[in-house]
């Protein structure tokens, strides 16, 4: 549709093309301007949210007004694109972040203030955008942030679900879900409802001839559901790219179908089958590392598969380029195993659709695609039954058998002698029922496959991947090490240690470029600095601390060392060992002299995190938490010297305000299970130390930041097939400390002891999977280790200062570059013309 206004008539645009406000009178002016029109508000009914809607409005304009910009120029000088495919964003709030990234939160700050408003109570009324479940969602939002900074022409694509993750409440002691309806009066999305695409499901598969004779299937009948596209700016760092996240949205198609049922009266039915297409995009799956194989989340991914493809193509063809030189246009990422049906999406449409051969086609699939992989535990890999996909997606299963098929012969052409290797590498494994499994099909459909992590890569290349490893050789699989933003979780997040760094190094350029932060290290003996930073610490504590007094009614001691695990929960994870850590702490403390007890370093041991609604020992753990901390913060004997804090709803805002208020944070799953993790970054970032297990890029830290900057402990990744083979033959003996606990725990020290009975007993009768008892000795010393170390403040202070200033290596704009570099042979764009 060619809908572009004459060359002769666009000076009259040009003069009125809309401009962006540049100080705080300007501010004003749009503030007040969007509360009196757009909002039909005024300074007699203004409230704290009102002036929030005002003040997103107002920046809403800038960020438009060079998104469309960005566009044209990319549209323009038409390089290779970045598209994103992540079934989540977890975005957070957007508009202080929008503030910083444009330069003009001061000029907000003191404009919300001439008009009446505090610029901390604006922000806060706003909800986040929780489109994930963590580190796999907040790492795709990462992705785009860094990208805009960047410069790179980046597309991110996912499902606008209408609920995002669930609220939790903590009743009783008990998590309790609740809808998290996010979408009324959110000001940061677009809605697109001119981009449409029509998406099948079921149906059957026609074997035709073409008119060449060549033997051809279409895909016909079943139904078809519309996607609508919803589009969300998403502004660089210091730079004028505003690149787009679209989002997709289920809407019943409007097709003459529907129509007929209308007017044949039969209402009822016509409006059921529009809520069952709204389903479709209705709701966040909220599980973190597990895939249950439910038919609607398949419908999900292959809608968000389909339609982005569709739009991808779209593009590509208004440049009226060759097929062959798809993969010079387009590079798209999957972000784990949940868009793989992409691959299979993009071999039909180029096979059925655009008639090229399959080998032709096959070339061009394999050369645009990339797979990340998260994580190793079995539970999490996606296994999809066959005759699920055969009646939802008949063409798909065929076209899976065919790519199995190809690969299989090569297999066996390179491995004539490797009868065993063909049923482990097949794509379709043969249980009752048949399952296609997703990650082998991404790696035969991707050209580069990347862990988050070296040990995860290299455990990726040694066990679940090593037959492909044989296969396709070592180069197909490499390692890109996780990162995070520094604006968000350093200047956002930190701003007066943000502040204090950008005034010793004489610039914010460290934002840009998180290596400069190495230049800190030569002020670390710098006295008036190191006292700064610990004000900085203290401050941010004081800030949780008012947190956990509002949230909790607890009152927190800001001297006591805080010791904070926040992330999902999970028995890989580990918060179980946490708390058992907590319960022997309190046992020793009770079992104290009165001058004893003076020598104790006060603790608050900080939890929060959310567990998947059907995962009942991860509820479990949320449960013991909570009673212990009903026990412990009352118990006279104990006072400050320890508190228990469970922090509800845990997420990407109240992430901020935690990490910058660490002392210690706790990274302490099993060897070998944690893909990466991210917030061990954010918290050592922000001036905390870690105790943590040599997993994931823990490892990468302790080499960054050397190894007297750190706490680490327990079995290594090498060593836990070992103990759990030991473990199942019998081998196994409780830790004596952790007896203690587990004794207390069956006095009903918390409660009713069988309220925890499958907590103890997948330790002590079932195996000890995780290896809790395993670690708990060496657990429990460093922990003592953490107490020593944090009695001398001004060691401990070094320790902080030093670790920051060796983080650079885990900024996200690394990451980008070397996925830029590595897997998409993508450039920047140049925007300074
Ligand atoms: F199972 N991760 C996550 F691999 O947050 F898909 N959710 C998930 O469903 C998966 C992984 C999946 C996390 C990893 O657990 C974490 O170690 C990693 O840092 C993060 O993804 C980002 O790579």
């Amino acid at each position: 549709v060619e809908a572009s206004i004459p060359e002769e008539l666009r000076e009259a645009w040009k003069k009125h093309s809309a401009t962006e406000f540049k100080n705080k009178d300007e501010f004003e002016r749009d503030l007040v301007r969007h509360i009196e029109t757009t909002l039909a508000r005024s300074m007699y009914n203004c409230d704290e949210l009102a002036a929030y809607s005002g003040t997103a409005l107002a920046f809403r304009d800038r960020l438009i007004i060079e998104w469309n910009k960005t566009q044209q120029r990319q549209t323009f000088k038409d390089q290779k694109r970045i598209y994103y495919l992540s079934l989540e964003f977890l975005m957070g709030r957007t508009l202080d972040n929008a503030m910083l990234n444009v330069g003009l939160k001061d000029a907000a700050r003191d404009g919300l203030s001439d008009l009446g408003f505090q610029i901390e109570d604006v922000i806060n009324q706003e909800h986040d955008a929780a489109l994930g479940n963590g580190g796999l969602g907040r790492l795709a939002a990462c992705f785009l942030d860094s990208m805009a900074t960047l410069n790179y022409p980046a597309w991110g694509y996912g499902l606008r679900y209408r609920y995002g993750i669930f609220k939790q409440e903590i009743v009783n002691g008990y998590q309790v879900e609740v809808p998290d309806y996010w979408l009324d009066n959110n000001p940061w999305e677009f809605p697109r409802h001119e981009i449409t695409v029509d998406i099948q499901f079921y149906g059957n598969v026609k074997k035709y001839q073409d008119e060449s004779g060549k033997i051809a299937h279409s895909w016909e009948d079943g139904e078809i559901v519309q996607a609508i596209a919803y589009d969300v700016p998403i502004p660089g760092y210091g730079t004028k790219t505003t690149n787009n996240l679209r989002l997709w949205s289920s809407k019943a198609s409007s097709g003459e179908f529907d129509f007929q049922k209308f007017n044949a009266g039969e209402y009822e039915s016509a409006v059921a089958d529009q809520q069952r297409a709204e389903t479709i995009s209705a709701v966040l799956y909220p599980n973190d590392n597990l895939e249950q194989g439910k038919e609607l989340r398949l419908k999900q991914q292959y809608f968000w598969c389909a339609a982005s493809l569709f739009d991808i193509i779209r593009r590509f063809k208004k440049t009226k380029r060759a097929w062959g030189e798809f993969p010079d246009q387009v590079a798209i990422q999957l972000n784990d195993t949940h868009p793989a049906l992409a691959i299979v999406e993009l071999q039909r449409i180029l096979i059925d659709k655009e008639g090229l051969e399959w080998d032709e086609a096959w070339t061009i699939v394999t050369k645009t695609f990339g797979y990340t992989n998260h994580t190793v535990l079995p539970e999490a890999l996606e296994k999809w039954s066959v005759p699920l996909m055969q009646n939802l997606l008949p063409r798909h299963l065929q076209i899976i058998y065919d790519i199995n098929m190809f690969f299989l012969q090569s297999v066996e052409k390179r491995f004539p002698n490797d009868r065993d290797i063909l049923s482990r590498v097949s794509i379709i494994e043969e249980s009752h029922p048949k399952m296609v499994r997703m990650a082998y099909l991404a790696i035969i459909g991707s050209h580069k496959v990347n862990g988050v992590a070296e040990l995860h890569s290299d455990l990726l290349k040694t066990t679940l991947f090593k037959d492909f490893v044989k296969i396709y050789g070592p180069d197909r699989f490499t390692n890109v090490t996780n990162g995070i933003t520094p604006r968000r979780w350093l200047h956002q997040a930190n701003p007066r240690l943000s502040a204090l760094i950008a005034e010793k190094l004489g610039s914010y350029d460290f934002l840009r470029d998180l290596t400069l932060l190495d230049k800190l290290e030569a002020f670390v003996d710098d006295k008036a600095f190191r006292e700064e930073w610990a004000v900085i610490k203290r401050e941010n504590k004081l800030r949780l601390a008012r947190h956990i007094k509002a949230t909790t009614g607890y009152d927190v001691n800001p001297n006591a060392l805080f010791d904070v695990q926040v992330k999902r929960i999970h028995e890989y994870k580990r918060q179980q060992l946490n708390i058992f850590g907590v319960i022997h702490r309190y046992l020793s403390i009770k079992a104290m002299s009165a001058e004893e007890k003076k020598k104790v370093v006060p603790r608050v041991s900080i939890f929060g995190g959310k567990a998947a609604p059907g995962y009942w020992m991860a509820k479990t753990i949320i449960h013991l938490i909570n009673k212990v901390a009903d026990v412990v913060n009352k118990d006279p004997d104990v006072g400050d010297l320890l508190k228990v804090i469970f922090i509800a709803d845990y997420n990407v805002s109240k992430a901020e305000i935690i990490c910058p208020a660490s002392d210690i944070s706790e990274h302490i799953s099993t060897a070998g299970t944690e893909g990466s993790g991210t917030s061990n970054m954010k918290f050592v970032l922000n001036g905390g130390l870690i105790i943590g297990t040599c997993d994931g890029a823990n490892i990468e830290i302790t080499r960054e930041i050397s190894e007297q900057n750190i706490f680490l402990f327990g079995n290594l990744a090498e060593d836990v097939e070992e103990l759990r083979h030991r473990h199942f033959y019998g081998d196994f003996k409780l830790d004596p400390h952790l007896e203690r606990v587990f004794n207390a725990i069956k006095d009903n020290m918390f409660g009713d002891k069988a309220d925890f009975s499958a907590l103890t007993s997948s330790i002590e009768d079932h195996g000890d999977y995780y290896l809790v008892s395993d670690d708990f000795n060496s657990y429990i010393t460093t922990h003592e280790m953490v107490d020593e170390a944090f009695q001398n403040k001004e060691e401990w202070l070094a320790k902080s200062i030093t670790s920051v200033a060796r983080m650079g290596f885990f900024s996200m704009d690394r990451v980008t570059n070397e996925y830029a570099d590595s897997i998409w042979n993508v450039e920047p764009l140049d925007v300074t013309d």
